[in-house]
């Protein structure tokens, strides 16, 4: 059920207000909080925007061109009253979780939150919880302060809806609607917004993709495409390309120097779990750890190997593996 927020925006201007993003804070929770402290701040209410710990980079880039500042890692104990956006789980404040807690526990602080997530057992427990049916917590805020917007206020709320559909992979006939309305109140372009819902990857981080493609080995077993390669570096995010090349599995290993520990990065797609009934954890880096020792760790789909071998012995074991377990 919708519940509409009265705000008595008076009482708020007494207050010492923190506007708290989800840590790895997204496009939708640091648009979100944006949006609203342009409304507090219309209503004569200061408000600080805090993220835990991290903020990823669409959402930093976005700050820095919008000028909009944050503060991470705020110390909580300065305020009395946080705004939550886009998050109801206390996990979703990563290492900033405890000193949030430890806050809640030793003194009196208002928790009100804008979710558009369902909340669940467990969710933090606040003073009020405004969540509806929503594909973005932007587009949330937009239903619930359409009055107070303004053309900024609208761009943000496309951007929320633009990032959090997946450049609307999902979607429906109200999302549409609400991005169309919003985007010509804001006086932009559908471009502008676009622009910041892009992913910006790194230049090393792109140069290492196009090594591991290089040196890529093309291993068929039965139908399947196994793809192993070496890097030193970004082997999980390298190993993810991999498979949107068309690697059924792909394994990318590379030794650090200084350290000496070799990092092993695996994906397998979904389909090629299914037929086989594979998975990584078990049948590939559990027999791969008892030969070779070192910590292993992931999910069906993803996962890494940690430990003290050279990487083609590593590769070449793996490979023997999946041969013998398909
Ligand atoms: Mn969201």
């Amino acid at each position: 059920m919708v519940v509409k927020p009265r705000f008595d925006f008076s009482s708020l201007k007494k207050k010492k207000i923190l506007l708290l993003c989800h840590d790895n804070a997204d496009l939708d929770s640091f648009a979100s909080a944006s949006i609203f402290h342009l409304i507090l701040k219309k209503k004569g209410v200061n408000s600080n925007i805090g993220v835990p710990s991290h903020i990823n980079e669409q959402s930093l880039n976005f700050s820095f061109k919008e000028r909009i500042s944050f503060t991470k890692n705020p110390n909580i104990n300065l305020f009395d009253t946080v705004f939550l956006f886009d998050f109801n789980d206390f996990d979703q404040l990563g290492k900033f979780k405890s000193s949030f807690i430890c806050a809640l526990n030793s003194k009196n602080i208002s928790v009100i939150s804008f979710d558009h997530h369902v909340p669940e057992k467990g969710s933090i427990d606040s003073k009020a919880r405004f969540v509806g049916k929503a594909f973005s917590t932007t587009q949330l805020l937009y239903h619930f302060f359409k009055k107070e917007f303004s053309p900024i206020m609208y761009f943000y709320a496309c951007i929320g809806m633009l990032e959090d559909t997946g450049h609307f992979i999902v979607g429906d006939n109200s999302l549409f609607e609400d991005f169309s309305f919003c985007l010509s109140k804001s006086k932009k372009e559908f471009l502008d917004v676009l622009s910041f819902s892009k992913t910006i990857v790194p230049r090393d981080e792109r140069i290492a993709f196009l090594k591991a493609a290089q040196r890529a080995k093309i291993i068929s077993i039965k139908d399947f495409v196994i793809v192993t390669s070496e890097l030193s570096f970004y082997q999980s995010p390298a190993a993810s390309k991999l498979l949107d090349f068309g690697a059924d599995v792909s394994l990318v290993a590379g030794r650090e120097e200084k350290t000496g520990i070799t990092t092993l990065s695996c994906r397998a797609d979904s389909v090629f779990k299914g037929k086989n009934n594979f998975n990584l954890v078990k049948d590939l880096l559990s027999p791969l750890q008892k030969n070779l020792g070192g910590e292993i760790g992931g999910h069906s789909g993803a996962a890494q190997w940690k430990g003290n071998v050279d990487p083609q012995k590593v590769l070449s074991l793996c490979v023997l593996i999946i041969e013998k377990r398909i």
